[in-house]
Parts: structure tokens; C-alpha cells; sequence
């Protein structure tokens, strides 16, 4: 309406200026343009001057619907948005606003609890095992490495609840490096080809030589694994910065 408004002014204006060009001369000329200034004044002081020359320049229809689009401006939500109450949030939403997993022991799949499991809950956990674990790499490569972590199966089997059909685990690392092994793969023991007597477990570890992997180095666990009879290459099994154990 105020935009309306301005326009009828403004035509007022436009014809009380056409009759003081077109008079010559008098005091009512004079009176008129002290009219006029007046009448400019007081339109000034009401709006912007940048407002009347958009409201000149605006078509009526165009007026209209600026109006309109004002009008429904001030309907608007504040800028400042209000924080929603947590039980008012969809389940996908609070997961979002809660704590970052990236660094997480994901375990899905066919398992009765998937697990999202921190380092501090893994520490907790009373299936923990640790070792000097055999290495053999593709190029003869050996070496002794110590580990901590927990026993892959126990984890499994105990923790996740593991399901009576499963028949594959898949060790998935942050950068898309896999393993696949059997559930029998992850149920035996493994040797050492240098000590007969040496019977270990699959273990997921988070500390290798006495020192914890650095969670600013991406998820801190590696699979360690044993040989399954001597020659057994077993180095690039030792998946590094897992991401899930997938059951299927
Ligand atoms: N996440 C991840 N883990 C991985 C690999 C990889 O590329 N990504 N390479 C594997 C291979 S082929 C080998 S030989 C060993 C190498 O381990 P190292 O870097 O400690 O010598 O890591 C294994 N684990
Ligand atoms: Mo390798």
C-alpha cells in the first residue's frame, strides 16, 4: 500500500510541476512551489529517497507484486536460527549431531549388535591378547613385531553376537584396502614358522611395540595374523586403519 501511495504522490507532484513550467509568472507560481517543496518534503521524510525513485521507475503490476513478496518477507523466519530440541530430531539428524566415528571399530552385517566401538571401550574389553607375531612378506622379508589388541573371534562371537549363517569377514581399511577370510579363518590358531610351539589368535590391534597408533594417523587398528603353516606370506594381511569388519 505505502508503494501505491508514493506512486499517486508522485503523479500529484508530476502534475502540479507541469502547471508551475507551463505558468509564467506571479505569486501563485511561487506559492506553488513552496507547495510542491512541501509536499516533497514530506514525502522524504516518510521513505528512502531510493524507495521513490524504485516506486517511479516500478510498473503498477510489478509494484503489486513486490508487495506481495514484502509482505511475505516479513513472515520469514528470524535469521538467527533456533537450535532444535534434540527429541525433535529425526534418528539420521541426533546421529549427525553426535560424535564424529570416523576413528570407530565398525563391525555390520550379519551380526545380532552391530558395534561402533571407541578405543576406550576395545581397552575395556576382556578378550585381549598380546604377542611377538611372525611376519613374512612377498619378498622373504621376516621380522618380529609385539602387539596388543583384542581377539578378533571373541570380539565376534562374544561382543557382536555373530550370526549362525555368516561364512565371510571382510576387513575393511579407510583407504578401501580389503582382506576377505572365512569365519573358519577367524575362529583358528596360527603359527610362527621359526617356533612350533606357537599358537596365536587373530587379533585387531591398537598398540604395536609398546606404542598406541596415533588417532591423527586415521583409525587406530590393524588385523594381525599369524602364518597358516610355514611359508605362509602373511604381511599383507595386517590390514591398517580398519574401518569395518563386514560379516556376510
Ligand atoms: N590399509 C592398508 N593396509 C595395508 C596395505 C594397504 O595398502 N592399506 N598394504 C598391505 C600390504 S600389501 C603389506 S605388505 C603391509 C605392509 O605393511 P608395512 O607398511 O607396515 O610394511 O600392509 C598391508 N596392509
Ligand atoms: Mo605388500
Amino acid at each position: 500500500m505505502k508503494r501505491l501511495f508514493v506512486i499517486f504522490l508522485v503523479l500529484l507532484l508530476a502534475i502540479t510541476g507541469c502547471t508551475s513550467d507551463t505558468a509564467t509568472e506571479g505569486p501563485e507560481i511561487a506559492e506553488e512551489t513552496d507547495n510542491n517543496d512541501l509536499q516533497e518534503e514530506v514525502i522524504e521524510e516518510i521513505f528512502e529517497e531510493d524507495e521513490i525513485e524504485e516506486a517511479v521507475e516500478t510498473p503498477i503490476e510489478e509494484a503489486e507484486e513486490n508487495l506481495y513478496t514484502e509482505e511475505k518477507e516479513e513472515e520469514k523466519e528470524p535469521l538467527v536460527a533456533e537450535t532444535p530440541a534434540y527429541e525433535d530430531l529425526t534418528e539420521a539428524e541426533r546421529t549427525e549431531t553426535e560424535v564424529d566415528e570416523t576413528n570407530n571399530l565398525k563391525i555390520k552385517g550379519l551380526v545380532e549388535k552391530e558395534l561402533s566401538l571407541t578405543l576406550d571401550q576395545l581397552k575395556e574389553m576382556d578378550i585381549i591378547f598380546e604377542a611377538d607375531f611372525y611376519s613374512l612378506n612377498n619378498f622373504g622379508t621376516t621380522g618380529y613385531t609385539h602387539f596388543k589388541g583384542v581377539k578378533l573371534w571373541n570380539l565376534l562371537k562374544e561382543k557382536a553376537l555373530i550370526r549362525e549363517e555368516a561364512s565371510k569377514i571382510s576387513i575393511v581399511a579407510h583407504d578401501g584396502y580389503t582382506v576377505e577370510f572365512t569365519v573358519e579363518d577367524v575362529q583358528r590358531e596360527y603359527i610362527d614358522e621359526t617356533d612350533p610351539t606357537t599358537k596365536y589368535p587373530m587379533i585387531i590391534a591398537w598398540e604395536e611395540n609398546g606404542e598406541e597408533y596415533s588417532p591423527s594417523e586415521g583409525a587406530p587398528y590393524k588385523l594381525v595374523v599369524g602364518q597358516k603353516e610355514p611359508g605362509d606370506i602373511n604381511k599383507p594381511k595386517w590390514v591398517s586403519n580398519i574401518d569395518v569388519i563386514l560379516v556376510e
